[in-house]
């Protein structure tokens, strides 16, 4: 079975309650629900976290090196400021997909340089919610088409 860590960032917790014309209606509990939900269809196993500390984030990331496929990572505030939080994706060299509720293009010039997307396989920005169960979807084919490579080079070496 695949196991994906998510991860939120900061002041995602307060989802729900506040900006929903920038982030939505649906608070984080409801997102992780989705998600949770997606993952049993595609029969992966989610674990799902929200820091407000960079310290915890880079934690939580390093420690996904031993029993952990890949990471879905919605950095929050840190995509834009965080060397620590790079280092430590690009540490562990999981394929990591950086998800935003928001399109980060669109928004204020500071929200558009992320110091993740240069360690991640890929990016989705603005899709709201849906964002995080396309970068299930995505992931989940990614590490189950890196898998049967690797299955196929070792069945042509033998
Ligand atoms: O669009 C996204 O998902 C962001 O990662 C959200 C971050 C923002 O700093 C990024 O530029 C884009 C902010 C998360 C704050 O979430 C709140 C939710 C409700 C009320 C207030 C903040």
């Amino acid at each position: 079975m695949l196991r994906i860590r998510v991860l939120h960032g900061p002041n995602l917790n307060l989802l729900g309650s506040r900006e929903p014309s920038i982030y939505g209606t649906l608070s984080l509990e409801a997102i992780d629900s989705a998600i949770s939900k997606l993952a049993v269809e595609l029969a992966v196993k989610v674990d799902l976290r929200q820091s407000n500390s960079e310290g915890e984030l880079v934690t939580w990331i390093q420690e996904t090196r031993e029993e952990y496929d890949g990471i879905i990572i919605n950095p929050a505030a840190y995509t834009h400021t965080s060397i620590a939080i790079r280092d430590a994706i690009a540490a562990v060299g999981l394929p990591t997909i950086e998800v935003h509720l928001s399109n980060i293009y669109q928004r204020e010039e500071f929200r558009h340089r992320s110091y993740i997307s240069g360690v991640s396989i890929g990016q989705i920005s603005g899709l709201g919610p849906t964002g995080y169960l396309l970068a299930l979807r995505g992931l989940h084919d990614h590490l189950t088409a890196s898998k049967r490579g690797k299955l196929t080079s070792a069945q042509t070496a033998s």
